[in-house]
């Protein structure tokens, strides 16, 4: 599946790993591509869209529904 999400509280590089790596934390396979000024990120993954969501939002971003 291919999901896209619009995150808030991104700036800066380290913001991006941080999500990077928590949606690997659901899918160690997923595929995560964020675009900083923007805030969308864009995850090819076969887990749930609301689980990525989720651990996004674990992270201390917002993820709008
Ligand atoms: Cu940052």
């Amino acid at each position: 599946m291919q999901y896209t999400y619009q995150v808030q509280g991104m700036t800066c590089g380290h913001c991006e790993r941080a999500v990077v790596h928590a949606v690997r934390t659901v899918d160690d396979g997923a595929e995560v591509k964020v675009d900083l000024p923007t805030g969308k990120v864009v995850v090819e993954s076969d887990a749930s869209r609301e689980a990525i969501a989720n651990a996004i939002r674990e992270e201390g971003y917002q993820v709008a529904a």
